[in-house]
């Protein structure tokens, strides 16, 4: 499908043009373009105030060389980046992904779409994103120790808790964080919260580690509740078995529902009879193994090797929850031929725009990933709060904090949907409610 804004498929020509060789940033701001385009229309205001055009340029783009020592004495050398995307609300945020595929194209869609998400949270949060093309698997603690150090060595002269604050993503959990905190720390001779997902003893949020999933699954459960349906009783396939996927999982099954496969990047788990998440907690959070080992445990379940399966898999619900893309169209149709009726993303990007198109044509409920799995960055924002008062809030008061959340959030997708003409999707929604208050503070700030 082609823009028939004018104004906006122009200045798509001028986004491809001005950032070859990154198609997924490409395919993020496509996205937004398309659900933006009744707004171009409505309001001629924003397209006078240059907004459209400022929003897809990053405010600025740090890469760096990230030199290291690895137990073998051999020094080696990553690339660092931080995206520091838009300020218009609030300092920069948002998460560090520590995976070999990592280039400036990932980084910059991730950017982009925590400028929305961020904005969804109600929350005082710019957009931001960084990593590096480091693989944190394999590695010794002592290699990822001094991989972290180092990355902060650099990354401590741009960020700071008023500035900029990274958090986790794929690859970097409370270990990296640990790390990189302890540096940032050693190194400015400042004890803030500049980093959020830091441990419970220095300065961490009850529930962020939880946070991203239960948020997915509150979200989740308002969608399904509005179009009269809930999590009791389904049939759910879960993607991923890191952070986000554990705990929708544990959420997910608390709410009714039954998850039967979860996966890695070597393949995927079917346990019929759901899935035991104390097991794959064991062999992910604490051993750092592979999925398959599951099969050590409960012999009567099922690997497969390869992601991709696991949408073969009869499901009513469906939750991705590992990376970019990894729903494609022919996916998309499988699950809906399987009566899957709603697709609510955890991960960030995982259908490809032709998946998004196969969910609309089959009337499946979709929840986008950037109100879906907004909970965590908002636990990050809560995090924040806690670290500006030196207070910490119990368990129970963040997770209402975050239940409140991801409800508003919901409201502010249906809201937007209707008020635009598109009822009942909520990523349009979702990309106009997040654009909107971003765009009038950009253009209450002025040309910068
Ligand atoms: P983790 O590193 O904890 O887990 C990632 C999971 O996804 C692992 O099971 C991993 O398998 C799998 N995976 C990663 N890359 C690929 C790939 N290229 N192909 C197949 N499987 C892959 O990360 P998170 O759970 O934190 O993040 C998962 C997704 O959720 C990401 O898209 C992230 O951006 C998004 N997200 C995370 C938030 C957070 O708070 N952590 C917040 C909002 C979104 P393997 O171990 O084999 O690599
Ligand atoms: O994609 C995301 O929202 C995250 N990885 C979490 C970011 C954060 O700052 O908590």
């Amino acid at each position: 499908m082609a823009l028939k804004n004018q104004y906006l498929a122009d200045l798509l020509e001028t986004v491809k043009k001005r950032n070859p060789g990154e198609p997924e940033f490409i395919q993020a701001v496509t996205e937004v373009f398309m659900s933006l385009e009744p707004v171009a229309e409505k309001r001629p205001d924003l397209v006078e105030a240059g907004v459209f055009e400022r929003i897809v340029e990053p405010e600025r783009q740090i890469i760096f060389r990230v030199p290291w020592v690895d137990d073998n004495g051999v020094q080696r050398v990553n690339r660092g980046f931080r995206i520091e995307f838009n300020s218009a609300i609030g300092p920069y945020k948002g998460g560090l992904r520590l995976h070999p595929s990592v280039y400036l194209g990932i980084i910059k869609f991730l950017g982009f779409e925590q400028i929305f998400k961020n904005s969804l949270t109600t929350l005082p949060m710019g957009g931001g994103k960084g990593g590096s093309d480091f693989d944190p698997k394999g590695k010794s603690d002592g290699e990822v120790m001094r991989f972290c150090q180092s990355f902060m060595t650099e990354l401590c002269k741009h960020i700071g808790p008023d500035t900029d604050v990274p958090a986790g993503d794929i690859g970097t959990g409370a270990r990296e964080i640990g790390y990189m905190f302890g540096q940032y720390k050693r190194i400015r001779n400042e004890f803030t919260g500049v980093l959020t997902g830091k441990g419970l003893t220095f300065g961490g949020s009850l529930a962020r580690t939880q946070a991203t999933g239960y948020g997915l699954c509150y979200y989740a459960n308002e969608m399904l509740k509005a179009n009269g349906k809930s999590f009791e009783g389904q049939t759910v396939v879960i993607s991923g078995s890191g952070n986000v996927a554990i705990y929708a999982t544990e959420k997910a099954t608390e709410l009714g529902a039954k998850v039967v496969a979860m996966s890695d990047s070597n393949g995927y788990i079917y346990d019929e009879n759901g899935i035991d998440l104390a097991v794959v907690k064991q062999l992910k959070e604490v051993e750092r193994k592979r999925i398959k080992e599951y099969l050590n445990f409960h012999p009567e379940a099922k690997y497969t090797e390869g992601c991709k399966g696991i949408w073969t898999i009869p499901c009513d619900i469906a939750l991705p929850c590992a990376t970019q893309n990894e729903v494609d169209a022919e996916s998309a149709k499988t699950l809906a031929a399987n009566g899957c009726y709603a697709l609510c993303e955890g991960a960030n990007m995982p259908s490809t725009p032709e998946a998004i198109d196969v969910y609309f044509e089959n009337n499946m409920l979709y929840g986008p990933a950037k109100a879906a799995n907004a909970g965590g960055v908002a636990v990050s924002g809560l995090e924040m709060s806690q670290n500006s008062e030196r207070l910490s809030w119990t368990f129970e008061d963040v997770d209402n904090r975050l239940k409140n959340i991801m409800k508003e959030i919901f409201k502010s997708c249906d809201e937007a949907s209707k008020e635009y003409g598109m009822e009942g999707n909520y990523m349009a929604g979702a990309n106009i409610a997040g654009f909107l208050k971003v765009a009038e503070a950009m253009k209450a700030q002025g040309c910068v």
